[in-house]
């Protein structure tokens, strides 16, 4: 029977480790680009074998021998797998660590580095599953990104908020509101305390609202909240459509409306993300990534791609904002990988911490850090929770609970801007935010009253 099952999954190729791809000996070089991938091979498949396919077939390898190896500097650019471990509790999966030549890939450009990590390999016949935990990428790789357009740093000074989270709320409903309607929930929520509102990921441009007008009337709310609340706001004003053009198209009246912000969502594909992030850049507007669609790879834990990996590349491409989970919300994930995200999205130097899920350390140079957005189900009654968190460098995103309060929107956006006031006073006292939380935000609720 084992017989059987071995022949079922034989890709019907030559052995991938005795083609050099399994490489025990192998030191991994500072400059090599690093991942690790969970492999589970199917029933009867030998681990090494389906860890070197891995590697193989990311890079260099098909299915065979072929006379035209013989033409390149074939060792060099084949990846090795140096290491396989059983993962701790989990019969029939391995932790595979791969090594990548710098050559195989194109200087700053992520599109052509997933095309030969997550290219062809996860359709593998031997393979049950296949997940990309986590990569290293070299400083000499990073070096040839120019990361976020602007950074936490720079936002931070072009709105002149310091020493807080920022606070956001998405419009709802999703989909249906009049752009006249719109402008009024961006004006309420604006002028309520909060310091953005937000296009939700599925607005583009429909019957019921064309962008355009969506765009006037979102910046009248914020022209009008700016006016009377002294602060600086902002609308993240989605440009996601279906082709560049129309992006640019849109980006271009955004900035002509006087925006800090634009937004993009996930979906519009690597490419168009960087393009997007050379126009931010360029223009000195504030860029919004809403990682819409990042579940349907992201969430399984034996197969597609950490999240922490996307994160990784989003800094790289270039963003100023991206989503990363909340924890307490409405939307799966736990604290420690979680911490893991927001980490690896803010700091310069990541050391390796396989509690939360990062393998290796990450050195980012000086690669400006991207704000991460909590979002998804939160409120003020969390505040407490989310300072203990996420602490300051963080945008906590309020759509149903701000839109959703009794009292009204704009009562809403200050319930927020309260509890997040108080909360942060109690930190900056030393005081123990998760014991006295509850008793702060009620403290805070009567003051507002
Ligand atoms: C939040 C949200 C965001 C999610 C995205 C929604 O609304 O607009 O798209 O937060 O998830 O549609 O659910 P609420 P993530 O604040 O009303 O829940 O941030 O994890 O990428
Ligand atoms: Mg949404």
């Amino acid at each position: 029977a084992e017989e059987i099952q071995r022949d079922r999954w034989d890709p019907g190729v030559q052995s991938y480790a005795s083609m050099g791809y399994y490489a025990p000996d192998y030191q991994p070089a500072d400059t090599d680009v690093l991942a690790v991938f969970r492999v589970t091979p199917q029933p009867g498949v030998d681990p090494i074998e389906a860890a070197a396919a891995v590697a193989g077939e990311s890079s260099t390898a098909t299915w065979t021998v072929v006379w035209t190896d013989r033409l390149t500097a074939h060792s060099k650019y084949q990846a090795k797998c140096y290491r396989i471990d059983e993962v701790p509790g989990r019969p029939g999966e391995y932790f595979a660590y791969v090594a990548y030549d710098l050559d195989l890939f194109e200087e700053g450009s992520i599109t052509n580095l997933t095309s030969s990590v997550i290219g062809n390999v996860f359709g593998f016949k031997p393979l049950l599953a296949l997940r990309l935990e986590d990569m290293r990428i070299p400083v000499a790789y990073v070096k040839t990104f120019q990361g976020p357009p602007h950074g936490t740093v720079m936002e931070r000074e072009y709105l002149n908020k310091y020493g807080r989270p920022l606070l956001g709320a998405t419009v709802k409903p999703k989909l249906g509101l009049s752009a006249r309607n719109y402008g009024r929930v961006v004006y309420e929520a604006c002028k309520g305390g909060l310091d953005f509102t937000k296009d939700d990921e599925n607005i583009n441009s429909q019957p019921f609202m064309r962008w355009r007008d969506r765009y006037l009337f979102a910046m009248e709310g914020v022209n009008r909240a700016m006016a009377e609340t002294g602060e600086i706001k902002g609308h993240y004003l989605n440009v996601t459509a279906a082709s560049m053009e129309d992006m640019y198209e849109r980006a271009e009246f955004a900035k002509e409306l006087g925006s800090v912000v634009i937004m993009m969502d996930l979906t519009v594909g690597y490419t168009a993300m960087q393009s997007m992030s050379h126009w931010a850049r360029r223009n000195g507007v504030l860029l919004h990534l809403h990682r819409a669609g990042h579940s349907t790879f992201t969430r399984q834990k034996t197969h597609g791609v950490s999240f922490r990996v996307l994160a990784k590349w989003c800094r790289l491409i270039g963003v100023d904002h991206l989503h990363a989970g909340t924890v307490v919300g409405k939307l799966e994930g736990d604290p420690a990988t979680t911490r893991g995200f927001y980490d690896t999205l803010r700091d310069n130097h990541i050391p390796a911490n396989p509690g939360n899920g990062i393998f290796f350390d990450q050195d980012w140079a000086s690669l400006p850090g991207v704000l991460p957005v909590a979002s998804g189900g939160i409120h003020a009654g969390q505040m407490h929770q989310l300072l203990d968190l996420f602490g300051d460098d963080v945008i906590l995103q309020f759509g149903g609970g701000t839109i959703g309060h009794p009292l009204g929107i704009a009562a809403g956006a200050e319930a927020n801007r309260v509890a997040l006031e108080a909360v942060v006073k109690a930190r900056n006292e030393g005081r123990d935010l998760l014991k006295e939380g509850p008793d702060v935000l009620r403290k805070a609720a009567e003051i507002s009253r």
